[in-house]
């Protein structure tokens, strides 16, 4: 394999799709070498079949707002891969949604879920429907309409969708109640359900827990832990609240939270209060963060810039893909950072990762630090089929052996002969081996 000669035909067959572009070169450049070593993955024609999704569905979602005005979005669903299991993988409701973003969610997704080491294929799927500002009502119609076409291809063994950014509890409800409605079925199609119709305890805060837990074996490696350690950490939806709260926990302080409008910088650090604030200001359908220094007269907000000119210890990205740029890597280095734990899917450009590598910084890359979301939804998967509920301590125990795990497998992978551990690598390979291996146990399909 030649990754050059792979991306530059990839780019002409799918022109523009940079997002998807960066994801495959990522990987590919991790597993060179080991793909190489191992001719019958190239006699199979692994990398070829692997970078492109299984297929695609792409419909038009109408629905009608308050006023009774008609709308029109777009609706995908990717389906990478189901080597190893049904195909997995959240829905995000954003404005920026296209097919470049979810080919590469759908394509990180894969190898994410084989790190989790429970049986789930990849796949992503959402709308460039905007959910800020809308009414509960307009959620609902949006939700009905996406799930009318969305149903024909998902199923609790064909694909199960999840949450993902703009896909919270109440949106997984009504996607639920309109496949319960076409199939007459209650299954676990879907997880993030809600927790007295098949949901699982911990799944809300899954991604952000198991990113701290990840987060926490990087700083072990050191003998180190989160006590007296300053956080930063943008955004502050879906996975930013269970990274403060959780790192709060273990003696850590986090000193910023982002939204679109800029970032807050708590010097005293979160706290529970402010987190549960945060939740309401979160529920009331606004990703604004500027309110929270109005609440808390310490905290100050900073419009429209980032939180990586902050000092800090660690950085816990959370917001969303490439957030966090090369510039903002030196900033945070000359700041004295001492790790970088990407939480949100590929938030750290190429040229990002580049400075913490090469400053010696440990950088864990978001397919590694945030499986422990998808992780615990394959745990709903599991209850679901056995039509029982584990309770708080089974599941956050589990959350935490698989995420040690996963550390596990980058150390074993992305350890170099000079004793950095390359996190990127490691989890590449380690997703890669697995996935490859079982496609090739399957034939050529
Ligand atoms: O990016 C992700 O891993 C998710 N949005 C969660 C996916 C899931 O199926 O729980």
């Amino acid at each position: 394999m030649n990754v050059n000669t792979i991306i530059n035909n990839l780019e002409a067959k799918h022109p523009g799709e940079k997002e998807y572009l960066q994801a495959v070169h990522e990987v590919l450049e991790s597993i060179e070498t080991i793909y190489n070593e191992n001719p019958q993955y190239e006699a199979a024609k692994i990398i070829e079949r692997l970078v492109e999704p299984d297929r695609i569905l792409t419909f038009r979602v109408s629905w009608t707002d308050d006023e009774g005005q008609v709308h029109v979005n777009l609706g995908y669903r990717v389906h990478f891969n189901n080597a190893i299991g049904p195909y997995k993988g959240g829905l995000r409701l954003h404005p920026s949604v296209n097919l470049s973003i979810l080919k590469f969610l759908g394509f990180e997704q894969t190898f994410k879920n084989a790190l989790t080491t429970l049986p789930m294929g990849g796949a992503k799927g959402g709308s460039d429907f905007n959910p800020k500002g809308k009414s509960d009502a307009e959620i609902m119609r949006f939700c009905q309409a996406f799930m009318l076409e969305l149903w024909r291809v998902i199923g609790p063994n064909t694909d199960v969708p999840a949450g993902d950014i703009g896909t919270g509890g109440r949106e997984i409800g009504y996607l639920y109640g309109m496949y319960k409605k076409l199939q007459m079925e209650n299954t676990g199609v879907l997880t993030g359900k809600g927790l007295n119709w098949g949901g699982s305890l911990i799944r809300p805060e899954a991604t952000g827990f198991g990113a701290t837990y990840f987060a926490k074996e990087m700083l072990a490696v050191n003998n180190d832990t989160f006590k007296g350690k300053t956080v930063t950490v943008s955004g502050f939806g879906n996975v930013a609240w269970g990274v403060a709260l959780k790192v709060t926990e273990l003696g850590g302080k986090v000193v910023t939270i982002s939204g679109p409008d800029g970032y807050i910088y708590d010097e005293k650090g979160l706290d529970a209060e402010k987190i549960d604030y945060l939740l309401e200001l979160r529920a009331s359908n606004n990703d604004i963060v500027s309110p929270y220094a109005d609440e808390f007269p310490e905290a100050k907000f900073i419009p429209g810039k980032k939180p990586w000119e902050v000092k800090c210890d660690i950085a816990m990205p959370s917001a969303i893909q490439n957030e966090l740029n090369g510039e903002d890597a030196k900033k945070l280095i000359a700041n004295g950072v001492q790790y970088a734990a990407e939480v949100s899917n590929m938030g750290c450009t190429p040229e990002a990762i580049e400075e913490f590598q090469k400053a010696g910084i440990p950088f864990a890359p978001g397919k590694a630090v945030n499986a422990g979301g998808v992780a615990v939804s394959g745990l709903e998967m599991s209850q679901n089929a056995m039509k029982l509920n584990w309770t708080t301590e089974e599941v956050d125990a589990k959350l935490h052996h698989i995420m040690s795990s996963i550390h596990e497998a980058c150390i074993k992978y992305g350890t170099q002969s000079d004793g950095y551990i390359n996190y990127v690598n490691g989890a590449n390979i380690a997703g890669f081996i697995k996935v490859a291996d079982a496609m090739l146990d399957q034939g050529i399909i």
